[in-house]
């Protein structure tokens, strides 16, 4: 039943870029790649380019990377959308972070701010709408914080959103205004957007507060979003350990832990591409040191909680650290050993934003299923590579990283594996690095791995190699289940989650269970399917 013996990978490849332009095929094929075990023989990867004018691509835009996911998990910062209802509207609670704001505390996500641009605006400018929007949610509210977003037309009509927000600033003296130049147009995907954010949250909001906090053992967890709830079951096991987050990035976040961030003694760094920028400033403005973690996969979770405890070094930690695994595995190992029987072998395939593909692997290698084929929507080299070559920061006066924003990134063309040979080279030449593994490091011998996936060809592999389930987003989802093939979404969960840290692995097992074994995808027949003669009127066949 091993499906890749029918179609190998290098088959499977051609048969994604038959149908192309030969340009378009030959500008595709860089970014599929048949990964190879062995570290001299890995083939090269294309990754964080422009998508090719045409193609349905699965990517967002640099406006849903700022606004959305970034600024989005905050909870007591006024989001002010300037642009179109639309843009706000769209980027609304879709994203599906939880937050606990308790009885008394603020909450702003119910709320959709935006400045309901017009074309009078367009034409006349929309400055002075800025600020009246501005105004208006300060009256309304008084928060301690509004941030400004700029959409498309902003950027083309040219007002100057960050000289509004800062005389609005000026004029309230209590309530700190700025903006993100964050226009959708502004990179090739969310990952723009992301930089754009992490530049201007640590201009404006890190460091603003230098007041103490109480608790030992400081971390930040940057890129942990509590999408689901992921960052209460993390939260939770931290509060057991005895470790205390002073701030999540930024997920059931407040205005206040961003501004005392500075004050912790390790940044721990779950989803790198969305916030590695922040932690890389923080370590050269603070001194502040960051590891890479992983609390998707229970495996994945005591390994990070021990790569924190080692950090500190201290006896008292490791030893409940310890404790704290020893209480939890139990729990893990008696569903694993109830579901795997039924999940073992079965095959899997991940298309998913900048880090996600990478680790739900873990989860799905506890449920002995296999990652035939993987890839991000907008990941970078370090994504796929891991071992990340650290950047030479120089901040500016005002703290903001000056290094240029990859507006249009040239076409990079990297080998996802080093072997030792050439990482040896790059260590002798001065380069330093920060230890962890990518996406390609983690995938088998002879799996796909596809940069910026889009429709045909997300279509196009389920046909030919027919896995068991498909993970990906909403745009995808029902495409595929057309197929008869389940379909889980890893960026909203579906309706699901947590699936981080130890209860979120069992619930993720269940799910995954009762989703492969199901037996309804197999009466599912498409009406040509059932009735041959239908394909025919159809103009792609
Ligand atoms: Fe990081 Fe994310 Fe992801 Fe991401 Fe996203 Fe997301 Fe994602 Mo959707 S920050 S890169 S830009 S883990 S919103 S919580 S699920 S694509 S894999
Ligand atoms: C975004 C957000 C998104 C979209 C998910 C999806 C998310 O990129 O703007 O396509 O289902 O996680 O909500 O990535």
């Amino acid at each position: 039943k091993n499906k890749l013996v029918q179609w190998g990978p290098a088959e499977v490849k051609s048969a994604l870029l038959e149908k192309y332009p030969p340009k378009v095929g030959r500008k595709r094929a860089k970014q599929i790649m048949i990964n190879e075990a062995l570290q001299n023989e890995t083939p090269e990867l294309t990754a964080n380019v422009r998508t090719i004018p045409g193609i349905i691509t699965m990517r967002g835009c640099t406006y849903a990377g700022c606004k959305g996911v970034i600024m989005g998990p905050t909870r007591d910062i006024v989001n002010l959308v300037h642009g179109p209802i639309g843009c706000s509207f769209y980027a609304w609670l879709t994203r599906r972070n939880q937050t606990d704001a308790g009885p008394t505390g603020e909450n702003y996500m119910n709320y959709c701010f935006s400045t309901d641009m017009q074309e009078q605006d367009i034409i006349f400018g929309g400055e002075k709408k800025l600020a009246q929007a501005i105004q208006e949610a300060y009256d309304l509210f008084h928060p301690k914080s509004i941030a400004v977003f700029a959409t498309c037309p902003v950027g083309l009509i040219g007002d100057d959103i960050h000289t509004v927000s800062k005389n609005m600033k000026e004029k309230f003296g209590d309530c700190n205004v700025y903006a993100f130049s964050c226009e959708g147009y502004k990179g090739v995907s969310q990952s723009a957007g992301h930089h754009i954010a992490n530049n201007q949250v640590f201009r404006h909001l890190v460091g603003q507060n230098d007041e103490v906090k109480p608790g030992k053992y400081k971390i930040n967890l940057l890129g942990e979003y509590n999408i689901g709830g992921d960052g209460f079951e993390i939260d939770r096991i931290f509060k057991k350990c005895g470790i205390t987050c002073i701030s999540t990035f930024s997920g059931n976040s407040t205005y206040d832990q961003f501004a005392s961030s500075h004050t912790a003694d390790l940044n721990a760094v779950m989803c790198h591409r969305s916030i590695n920028y922040v932690a890389d400033m923080m370590e050269t403005k603070y001194g502040i040191p960051w590891v890479k973690v992983n609390f998707i996969g229970a495996k994945a979770t005591a390994k990070s909680l021990r790569k924190i405890a080692e950090y500190f070094g201290e006896k008292e930690l490791i030893d409940t650290v310890e404790k704290v695994i020893a209480e939890e595995m139990p729990g893990v190992e008696a569903a694993l050993a109830e579901i795997t029987p039924r999940t073992e072998n079965k095959t899997v395939m991940m298309f998913v934003g900048g880090s996600r593909a990478h680790h739900y692997k873990e989860l799905f290698d506890e449920l002995k299923m296999k990652t035939i084929s993987a890839g991000y929507e907008f990941g970078h080299e370090d994504d796929y590579e891991g071992r990340q070559v650290l950047p030479n920061i120089k901040l500016d006066a005002d703290s903001r990283n000056i290094e240029e924003l990859e507006v249009e990134p040239d076409e990079t063309r990297f080998k996802p594996r080093k072997s030792d040979k050439e990482m040896k080279a790059l260590d002798k030449a001065g380069y330093k690095f920060k230890q962890y593994d990518g996406l390609a490091a983690d995938m088998d011998k002879g799996t796909l791995i596809i940069d910026d996936l889009n429709q045909y060809e997300a279509e196009k592999l389920v046909e030919l190699m027919k896995p068991d389930l498909f993970c990906a987003g909403i745009k995808e989802k029902y495409s595929i289940q057309k197929l008869g093939v389940p379909m889980k979404q890893l960026h909203s969960y579906d309706s699901g989650g947590p699936y981080a840290g130890f209860l979120g692995a069992v619930n993720f097992y269940q799910e995954i269970d009762r989703l492969v074994n199901s037996k309804v995808w197999g009466y599912m027949k498409a009406p040509w399917q059932k009735n041959p003669q239908l394909s025919g009127s159809f103009a792609w066949e």
